[in-house]
């Protein structure tokens, strides 16, 4: 690839990533003004996301069937595979899917259960299969790098589900082939539900008014989709919207109230999420669960990994269609029909976490500093070495770790930070208390060029965990240490 292509990747990996947070702002408004003017600067550039046209019904995810169920007890078989899919103008693309040709199906599991996964790879390379959010042992059941399934074998993990309902996802991470694997189709859902959250008035008819949405971009060429022809080590980007797999889907609901399940599923790119009409929508959860209190915005940004639930009230919707935009690109069209219901009033109390206020004031444990521009994609000045452990910490012990994206010669940009087997909670952002959309769990959370944020992270299992940019060609490229626990 040329230089100036790669310059101006560059330059629209920055301005995509360079990204306005959550509530409004006067800050979010100037960075998101900021990225409009950038946005504009490469409108004709191939690169930059083009409108979804709505040629097509959406779909969603099967939901994958127990292959055995006794009381707590579930069983769950799950095949990496090849395939074919036909995105667009009848020309096939080689694929990779999870039981099937592209995406997997939604696994839907309850606190308190045993799982067991038998894991089959059926793909000609090397795989793993990571639970991104769940907080199990960080051996093989956490699926890192270090437990490679080989070609045509087959493995079986086990663990207790030990957390609150929240939307998590699987996809693969063997070192060095996580971005194309990832780009070739292996991603899907995990939901965890619990007593509580089956209560909560909100909706929860998986498909009908409880819509997983992952969002992914491609290029296209010649037709397909293949990402030797378009991977940049810096940050590969589509032109392309994909919502679960398919290009130019548009959903028709119900006037009513409706549950989106946003997952972040593109190897680099930060969404820029609102609605044509600027309406306000109602954010219930991020990465770990349930906010404390629903939260009212028009505005949501959202980085490669994390996940983010929203309530949207289509009942006071005048017109019969409504767009969901990144920016001002046209992202899902959504057609409203029917009747107008009634918007029931649902509780907008959630959940009731608290945090030790003495951590918002304790000292550091541990401290990363991201670097990562053209020559240079490192944490602590290093590159990723399976044989060095980076940190420790004890199991069940709350540390503060503060996360900071350094500024180098060459610049910066932005980097999703996320780390394997945890859910964190977010203790401040420059020193201040963390906006709304950064209050619940999480356990991916993008770091702004010259940004510290802090954390407290503890580990309920034992093992070996990673910690990485989750810009997928930014881990592949050492952008990533490990952390023991014990
Ligand atoms: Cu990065």
């Amino acid at each position: 690839m040329c230089t100036r292509m790669k310059k101006i990747l560059y330059l629209l990996a920055c301005t995509s990533l360079l990204a306005a947070c959550g509530a409004e702002t006067q800050d979010s408004q100037n960075e998101a003004a900021h990225s409009h003017d950038m946005a504009k600067m490469y409108k004709n550039d191939q690169y930059a996301l083009k409108d979804n046209e709505g040629l097509q019904p959406l779909t969603f995810p099967k939901v994958l069937q127990p292959t055995t169920s006794d009381g707590e007890n579930v069983a769950y078989t799950l095949i990496a595979q090849k395939g074919t899919m036909i995105f667009m103008d009848g020309i096939k693309s080689e694929t990779y899917g999870y039981n099937g040709d592209f995406l997997g199906p939604t696994i839907r599991l309850k606190k308190g259960q045993h799982v067991a996964i038998t894991l089959k790879n059926d793909l000609d390379e090397p795989t793993t299969f990571h639970w991104h959010g769940l907080e199990v042992a960080g051996d093989v059941a956490d699926g890192g790098p270090h437990h490679t399934i080989k070609a045509g074998q087959t493995t079986t993990i086990h663990f207790t589900v030990n957390q609150d309902a929240a939307t998590l996802w699987y996809h693969p991470h063997p070192m060095g082939s996580t971005a194309k694997q990832v780009y070739k189709g292996l991603a899907g859902l995990m939901y965890i539900e619990d007593s509580y959250s089956e209560n909560l008035d909100l909706p929860n008819n998986y498909g009908k008014n409880d819509l997983p949405l992952i969002l992914q971009d491609r290029t296209f060429i010649d037709g397909k989709i293949q990402y030797e022809d378009v991977a940049n080590t810096m940050s590969t980007l589509g032109d392309t919207v994909m919502i679960n797999g398919k290009v130019n889907p548009k959903l028709t609901v119900a006037k009513e109230k409706i549950r989106l399940r946003i997952l972040n599923g593109s190897n680099a790119l930060t969404y820029q999420l609102q609605f044509n009409n600027h309406m306000k929508f109602q954010l219930l959860a991020t990465d770990g669960g349930f906010l404390n209190t629903a939260t009212q915005m028009k505005k949501l940004s959202l980085s490669p990994g994390e996940r983010a639930e929203i309530l949207v009230d289509l009942s006071a919707v005048k017109n019969s269609t409504i767009t969901l935009m990144n920016g001002d690109t046209k992202l899902l069209p959504i057609d409203l029909t029917g009747e107008q219901h009634v918007a029931s009033t649902s509780s907008n109390q959630l959940n009731d976490r608290i945090i030790d206020e003495n951590l918002r004031h304790k000292t550091p444990d541990k401290t990363i500093t991201m670097e990562g521009t053209m020559n240079k994609l490192v944490l602590n000045g290093q590159s990723f070495d399976d044989k060095r452990i980076d940190f420790k910490q004890k199991q069940g012990v709350t540390e503060v770790w503060e996360i900071e994206n350094a500024i180098s010669d060459e610049g910066a940009m932005a980097h999703p930070f996320h780390i394997h087997g945890t859910q964190f909670a977010v203790l401040s952002v420059d020193g201040q208390e963390p906006p709304a959309n950064l209050q619940g769990l999480k356990d991916t959370i993008l770091v702004q060029p010259n940004q510290k944020i802090r954390i407290a992270v503890h580990f309920k299992e034992k093992g070996l965990y990673m910690f990485h940019c989750h810009i997928l060609e930014h881990e592949d490229a050492g952008m990533m240490g490990q952390i023991k626990v014990d």
